[in-house]
């Protein structure tokens, strides 16, 4: 049994989301971030030493970091779905977006948030930042504009993966120049197992 080990208001909810769509049975052991730190409580240290969401459990496998975690799980119970062929180009760029969203995308996501609290101080570096984040989200808006998804046509691992960095960046209000990227969010938060995962994870701030 698939176990997925839960933070509210975290990446886990993409993981649970990928569960959904691909119609696997799965546990939840959920987790709450301290109401003052925001942080992930000391529990998750037992599951991961990274004491981090999301950590998943499948028969005494533990992965953690979410794009190894939908690489495994799609590798290992997907039968072919939202992944292209091994074989195929498509593969390489496929794993380029799966790394992208964590590797790249979400790093000035994370520097805009922690400059951000030191309030003027941090103002030097702003240009620097929000040049980071146009960068990496003008390069998303012109790649879906060409099929609807990250990967052309169809819904893929790669959309799940980079769908965080995009729910991060509307609730800071950071969509609004990209318009291919606002329709591509609501058009994945609007999919049946999106919303199934939505029930089942609690409540999710960025829905
Ligand atoms: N790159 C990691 C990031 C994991 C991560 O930072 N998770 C956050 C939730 S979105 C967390 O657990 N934060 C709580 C904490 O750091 O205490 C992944 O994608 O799995």
């Amino acid at each position: 049994m698939i176990t997925v080990h839960h933070l509210n208001n975290s990446r886990s909810q993409r993981i649970l989301w990928l569960l959904e769509e691909l119609g696997l049975p799965y546990e939840i052991v959920f987790y709450q971030r301290d109401a003052v730190t925001n942080l992930a409580p000391p529990e998750l240290k037992a599951i991961h030493p990274l004491g981090k969401s999301p950590v998943i459990t499948d028969d005494g496998v533990t992965v953690a970091e979410s794009g190894a975690i939908v690489e495994y799980l799609l590798r290992t119970h997907g039968q072919g779905r939202l992944m292209p062929k091994e074989d195929s180009e498509d593969y390489v760029r496929y794993l380029q977006w799966l790394h992208f969203a964590e590797g790249s995308a979400m790093l000035p996501m994370l520097l805009a948030l922690y400059v951000g609290r030191l309030g003027d101080a941090g103002a030097p570096l702003h240009p620097r930042i929000f040049g980071e984040i146009a960068n990496h989200l003008s390069y998303m808006n012109d790649e879906v504009e060409k099929g609807g998804y990250l990967m052309g046509d169809d819904l893929s691992g790669a959309d799940i993966m980079n769908s965080f960095v995009l729910e991060a960046a509307k609730a800071r209000g950071l969509l609004a120049d990209y318009p291919n990227l606002l329709d591509l969010v609501e058009r994945l938060q609007a999919r049946p197992a999106y919303r199934r995962a939505l029930e089942r994870g609690g409540p999710y701030a960025f829905a």
